[in-house]
Parts: structure tokens; C-alpha cells; sequence
């Protein structure tokens, strides 16, 4: 007889591995993915654990990173599930990094092994390169019994960058993982007849983890598109009931005349996370389909902190209280002491959603946390009287693009390191379509024409796509405080009118 599995009777302190086992054994036909076809809990079961014995045979162990640079495929989530089941820790890496980009991964994190797709240039790397073909085609070793991690083991590495230096290794635990997930799962209201509809990147904590995760915990299913087109969205809205995505999907269905009310008519929630849902966007949205998205706020080194409620109000312009087990206060960010409610500061928080520190780099580690354990964010914020919380702004120089986290140094020293640059300030402006979109103000070296084009194309050799300027404007000289630090307020305001027309 078959035993529904839902988040009400899936075994407690589970991880992703445990809830692919349940549902495999209690309900082994039941879809977990589709794309050209159907997949169920039983493949996905039986291909996690060929993954697993394939990675052991290739000498892959407990511990060991794996690095992953492919295209969105259901066999790179395979992987990625694999590793789980093995103790490997997945590092999945935005297919869009150069080489340039991707060579500081792979010094710092020594991975066992780093997957690439075919024809890829950095196949005869340093490292061990493989496809995701060559392990699927290896001869497969015994697995024993499964070993037991306990929940501080850390699972994955995903590189964040900073306002200085070089980006981290942030590590999330096998239990950051399961807490977020069952933890969203019931705030959610999932159960095992959602079908959720997967358009993001899976090299992110978004698509990797907050989407296919809460999906395991629940049970349910998911229809695997391998990018975001709103027509295809749509036309999965007729028997999909979920839809996770970043701000840009909002505005780019709203472009699109085929959503409707009834186009909508199988969807039952629509959530908003990674960058800042417009209280437009919102108002829109339900105005053109009856339906409030859910806004919720997190980050890649706490997961998920907090979610407008599913049952209950979901205020436009606020990312809601804190999720349950997550406590979340507001500080002064100089002092770090507490600020009465209303008042704005930095955003801090603590959990079992927070990661286990940077990855060989205890000193980052020490600087982002107070001393009684809260990480600080470099959000800021508010809390309002009913516990909303609302972010205003930020205390770290970042731009956020369609959900992609650029930060304006890392552009601003690629800039400055080019022939007849002089200095460059990297500003995000508002955009239409991606929230904020990269600008760049340039002063050449006497006596020298730089020309945009070119600029870009030589930017394009050391940066992935989404971090080049969308506009690049030459100044004599960059406006300077009284301190000689350049004014980016000024260059925001002077730069940032109707872009994205
Ligand atoms: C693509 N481009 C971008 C871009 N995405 N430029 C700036 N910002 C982006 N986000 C570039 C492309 O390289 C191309 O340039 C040009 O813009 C147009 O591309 P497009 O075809 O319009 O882009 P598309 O493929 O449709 O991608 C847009 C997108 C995608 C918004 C659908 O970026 C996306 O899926 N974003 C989601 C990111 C995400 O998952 N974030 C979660 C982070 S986790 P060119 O020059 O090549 O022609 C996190 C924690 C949390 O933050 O709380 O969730
Ligand atoms: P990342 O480092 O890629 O994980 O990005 C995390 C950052 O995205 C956070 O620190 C916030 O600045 C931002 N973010 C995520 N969700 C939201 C949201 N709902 N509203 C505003 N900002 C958000």
C-alpha cells in the first residue's frame, strides 16, 4: 500500500538524502522532476547512489570538494545529490565565470575533482577535470552502508564575493540544509501534489537549495526548465502550483500579455527572494492575476531568514518576519548595540540557517559575527510594529542584477587595470529589467579616446557577462568629498535616470 509523503511524516533532522530515500521507499513512483520526461523518486534514488559509487571509484571521499561548472541539467542535480550521499562537499560555480574568475576557486578550494561540460577550456587544467558523462559512463564502486554526517558537516561551498579582497567559500552544513528546507516546506504549505516550476540557476542558494530541497522535504515535484522564457512559465502555470523566482521574473510576466487570471488558474503561490521585490511589482501582480507574491529575504552565508506569511498579510515592500528558529534583530552598526524597534541599522541574525564560517579563513569569519553569535549581514533595516521587517538599504558597496551580486571593485579594478584608463567608479543604477544595472564612469589617461566597445570586449576576457557595465560614460575627473573618496550618491543620481526604456 502506498504511504503519501508530506513534511508531516518525513523523518526529523533528515537532510535531502534521507527525504529521497523515504519517498523512494514509500512512494517510489512518484514524479520528483520533470523535463523532456518524467522522473521519479525511485530513479532519482537509484541515480544518487550510482552517482555516489561512480565518485568513489574516482577516488572521491568524505570531505573532498567537488567543483561543478556545467549547464542547468536534472544530472548535475544528480550530482549534487551524489556528493550528499558520499560526504563530498558540492561547489557549484556560475557557468558563466572565466577563466580567470574561475582559477581563484580552484586555488582556494583544492577540489578532488571539478566538472566540467564537453569542450570546455579548462579541461586540461591543473586539477582533476571531468564531464558530467565521463563520471556517468565510469564503472561504478560497491557502495557500503551510507554513512551518517552529523548536522555541523559541512555539505557545500558557494564562493561569495566582498567589498574587498577576494570572494569566500561560504560553509553550509548538511543541517543549514534540511533546517532551511523543512523549515520553508511547512511555512510554505507544501505538500506532496505541488508541482514547482524551476526556471532559476542551480549554482545559486535560490535554485539549489531553497527550491529543490523544500521540494524533497515535502515530497513534491517539480517541472525543470533549464532558464527563465515568461512563455514557457506560463505555459507551465497550467498544472504547476508554485513559482520561486527573483524580481525580474515579476516584471518580465508582467510584459507578457498571456498573463492572466486564468493562466494562473493551477498556481497557488508565487514567491519573490534575492534582491528587492518593488512595492509596484507587487501591486501589479495581484492587480493582473488576483495573486500576492510571497517576499521572502535571505543570503547566501544564512539561507533563509525570513518570509511574509502564507496564510496572513503579505505586505509589498517588506520581506516579512523572521522564519521560525531564525531570530533576527537591528542594530548600530558602528557599536553593535540594539536599537529600539522602528529604528533603522544593520540587519542581524542568527540559527541553525547560519553557515559554518568562510572556508579557510577564520579571521572573515570572526569580522561578519558579534561576539554572542549573530552574523552580520551588511543589510539595513527596520522592524515595524507588527514584526515586518523591512530592508532599506545597504551597508555593503554591492549591486544586486536580476538576483546576480556584483560587487563595484571587483569591476572598478578590472576597469582600472585596462591601457589608457585612468580611474573608474562602478555604480548600480535602476533598471526596468533587472532592478539595478551595472554603470561605469571612466576618466582615460591624458591624451587618450577610449572607446566603449572596446572597453566591454576587453572587460568580457577577466569578467563573466552579467557583471559588464550596461553603460559605460567617460568624465574628465570622478566628484570627490572633502576626504578625496568618490561620491557615488552624486554618480547614482546623475547617471540613473530611465535606464532601462
Ligand atoms: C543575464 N545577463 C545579465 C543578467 N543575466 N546581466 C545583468 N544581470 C543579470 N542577472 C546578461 C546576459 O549575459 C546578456 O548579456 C544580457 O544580460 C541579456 O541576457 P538575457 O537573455 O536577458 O538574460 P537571461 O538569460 O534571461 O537572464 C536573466 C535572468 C537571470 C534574470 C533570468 O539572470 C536569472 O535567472 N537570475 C537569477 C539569479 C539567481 O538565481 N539569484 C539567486 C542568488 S541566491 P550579453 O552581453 O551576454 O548579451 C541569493 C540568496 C537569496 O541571492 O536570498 O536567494
Ligand atoms: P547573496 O550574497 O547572493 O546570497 O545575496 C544576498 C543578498 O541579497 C542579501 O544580503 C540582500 O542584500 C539581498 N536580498 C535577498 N533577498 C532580498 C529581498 N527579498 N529584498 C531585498 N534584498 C534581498
Amino acid at each position: 500500500m502506498k504511504k503519501p509523503a508530506s513534511h508531516t511524516n518525513l523523518p526529523d533532522a533528515a537532510d535531502p538524502v534521507v527525504w529521497i530515500g523515504h519517498v523512494a521507499t514509500y512512494d517510489p513512483d512518484r514524479i520528483w522532476l520533470t523535463d523532456s520526461q518524467d522522473h521519479s523518486y525511485a530513479d532519482l534514488d537509484q541515480k544518487m547512489r550510482e552517482m555516489a559509487a561512480r565518485l568513489l571509484a574516482m577516488g572521491v571521499k568524505a570531505g573532498d570538494r567537488v567543483a561543478v561548472q556545467v549547464e542547468k541539467s536534472r544530472e548535475a542535480l544528480e550530482l549534487y545529490y551524489g556528493c550528499l550521499w558520499l560526504g563530498a562537499i558540492y561547489m557549484p560555480l556560475n557557468s558563466g565565470y572565466t577563466d580567470a574568475e574561475i582559477a581563484w576557486f580552484l586555488a582556494d578550494a583544492e577540489p578532488a575533482l571539478f566538472v566540467v561540460d564537453p569542450g570546455s577550456h579548462h579541461l586540461g587544467r591543473d586539477v582533476r577535470v571531468c564531464t558530467l558523462a565521463d563520471i556517468i559512463t565510469k564503472p561504478a564502486a560497491t557502495l557500503g552502508e551510507r554513512r551518517l554526517f552529523d548536522a555541523n558537516t559541512q555539505a557545500a561551498m558557494l564562493y561569495t564575493s566582498g567589498t574587498t579582497g577576494k570572494p569566500k567559500g561560504a560553509m553550509l552544513t548538511r543541517g543549514n540544509l534540511a533546517s532551511s528546507a523543512a523549515t520553508l516546506a511547512k511555512a510554505w504549505c507544501f505538500t506532496p501534489e505541488d508541482i514547482l516550476i524551476h526556471a532559476l540557476p542551480i549554482f545559486h542558494v535560490h535554485g539549489l537549495f531553497v527550491a529543490t530541497n523544500t521540494v524533497l522535504a515535502a515530497g513534491a515535484s517539480m517541472l525543470f526548465l533549464d532558464k527563465f522564457d515568461s512563455d514557457r512559465v506560463i505555459d507551465g502555470f497550467g498544472r504547476g502550483t508554485v513559482l520561486m523566482g527573483v524580481p525580474t521574473f515579476y516584471t518580465r510576466l508582467l510584459a507578457n500579455p498571456r498573463l492572466t487570471p486564468d493562466a494562473c488558474r493551477s498556481m497557488r503561490l508565487f514567491v519573490s527572494g534575492s534582491a528587492p521585490l518593488l512595492a509596484e511589482t507587487h501591486r501589479d501582480f495581484a492587480r493582473r492575476t488576483g495573486q500576492a507574491i510571497l517576499e521572502r529575504y535571505g543570503m547566501t552565508e544564512t539561507m533563509m531568514n525570513t518570509s511574509n506569511p502564507y496564510h496572513g498579510v503579505r505586505v509589498p515592500g517588506t520581506v516579512g518576519p523572521p522564519l521560525p528558529g531564525v531570530s533576527l534583530r537591528v542594530t548600530d552598526a558602528e557599536s553593535g548595540a540594539l536599537l529600539p524597534q522602528g529604528e533603522i541599522g544593520m540587519i542581524e541574525v542568527k540559527g541553525p540557517n547560519l553557515f559554518k564560517g568562510y572556508w579557510r579563513n577564520p579571521e572573515k569569519t570572526a569580522a561578519e559575527h558579534r561576539a554572542d553569535g549573530y552574523f552580520i549581514t551588511g543589510d539595513l533595516g527596520k522592524i515595524d510594529e507588527a514584526g515586518y521587517v523591512h530592508i532599506i538599504g545597504r551597508g555593503k558597496d554591492l549591486i544586486i542584477s536580476g538576483g546576480l551580486n556584483i560587487y563595484p571593485k571587483e569591476v572598478e579594478d578590472a576597469l582600472d587595470a585596462l591601457p589608457g584608463v585612468l580611474e573608474s567608479a562602478v555604480v548600480g543604477v535602476p533598471d526596468r529589467d533587472f532592478g539595478e544595472a551595472v554603470t561605469a564612469i571612466v576618466v582615460a589617461q591624458s591624451g587618450v579616446a577610449l572607446d566603449e566597445a572596446d572597453l566591454r570586449a576587453a572587460l568580457s576576457q577577466n569578467l563573466a557577462r552579467f557583471k559588464l557595465p550596461k553603460s559605460i560614460h567617460f568624465v574628465g575627473e570622478l566628484p570627490r568629498n572633502t576626504m578625496g573618496k568618490v561620491q557615488k550618491a552624486v554618480l547614482r543620481e546623475q547617471y540613473g535616470s530611465a535606464s532601462g526604456d
